[in-house]
């Protein structure tokens, strides 16, 4: 059976994990949504044909919800998180965990006296193929050890309300879960420093910072978050290593320089190149099989492929130039 799951606060965040569970995930099911703005519970519930559970603490103990995805404003997760964990139920929560490293505490000791993990935190960069692939080669010690993570991260704006310690806690708090992914070391320091703030920052927001995390083997790692860009959404990394360096974010996975030159990995297969397409594929024929119907190319675009590829295989065989008649195609 499908696992039923309940996503509590549906704001940008709540709302697209709502539509990726009722349409894009398999295996689960979106059974509720829950908001403390109730108008906005109604109309998010109605949109996906789910239940509107007004009070997020009935939807944690609900019999029919199984499990949770919480992406209310980060001063609510703890309260939520602590009952999912007294209700036994699998959580999926929004980073932040909590707003404040005691909160986070009380959090690992209920789980850790409850023997079980039941907790997953949404810090989804480690879920990015160009990090995996950052860090298996950080892991492989292949360049060498690591010496710099020269991180960028920007924003084109911010939301109403974003102040200057936000860049941190909100936006730097993810290059802070992957350093630790990426060298599997604790971060042992930080200094911030910051240069005059864009014209375009709000008035008194520190924007953009300079932040410097230091691990506990000596890797320094220098962030610059920069939230009112105007330009768009950019995350890269740099890793600089002994033997050489390794890029992400460029938008063609990951390059390296080394002192054979620069150059990324070549996919091994189709399946690994497009992965992901063949997902959307997959997941846009069964929801089109439900409705009846197809969502991609059909017969006659397969009966295209085979007359062309059938000439090919003439003209291979005859030196010639073949030429092509599909015929009238039916309605
Ligand atoms: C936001 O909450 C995120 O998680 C984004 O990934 C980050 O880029 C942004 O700065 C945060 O406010």
């Amino acid at each position: 059976p499908a696992l039923r799951v309940a996503v509590l606060g549906v704001g940008m965040m709540g709302q697209d994990h709502a539509r990726r569970l009722a349409s894009v995930i398999n295996r689960a099911e979106l059974v509720a949504v829950s908001d403390v703005d109730a108008a906005r519970t109604d109309a998010v519930a109605a949109e996906f044909g789910v239940r509107a559970i007004h009070d997020p603490m009935a939807a944690v103990a609900d019999p029919e919800v199984d499990a949770l995805v919480i992406a209310t404003p980060g001063f609510t997760h703890e309260e939520l998180v602590l009952a999912a964990l007294a209700a036994g139920k699998p959580v999926l929560c929004e980073k932040p965990l909590t707003t404040s490293p005691e909160s986070s505490r009380r959090i690992v000791e209920a789980e850790a006296a409850l023997g079980r993990q039941l907790v997953q935190v949404g810090f989804m960069r480690r879920f990015d193929a160009e990090y995996v692939q950052l860090r298996g080669l950080i892991a492989s010690a292949e360049l060498g050890r690591p010496l710099f993570l020269h991180c960028v991260h920007r924003n084109a704006s911010t939301p109403p309300n974003f102040n200057s310690a936000m860049l941190v806690l909100d936006s730097v708090v993810h290059e802070v879960d992957i350093v630790r992914y990426l060298t599997g070391e604790e971060i042992v320091a930080v200094r911030v420093l910051a240069p005059r703030s864009t014209s375009a920052a709000p008035e008194g927001l520190l924007d953009p910072q300079f932040v410097i995390l230091e691990t506990e083997s000596g890797i320094l790692v220098d962030v610059e978050i920069f939230v009112n860009t105007t330009i768009g959404y950019e995350v890269r990394t740099e890793l600089v290593a002994e033997r050489g360096t390794a890029r992400t974010g460029l938008g063609v996975g990951m390059v390296t320089q080394t002192t054979a030159g620069w150059g990324g990995r070549i996919p091994a297969d189709f399946k690994e190149r497009f992965e992901s397409a063949y997902d959307v594929q997959v997941q846009r024929w069964v929801d089109a099989v439900r409705a009846g119907t197809i969502d991609g190319p059909g017969v006659w675009d397969g009966y295209a492929a085979a007359a062309v590829c059938a000439a090919g295989v003439r003209a291979q065989q005859t030196g010639e130039r073949v030429e092509i008649a599909l015929g009238a195609r039916p309605a």
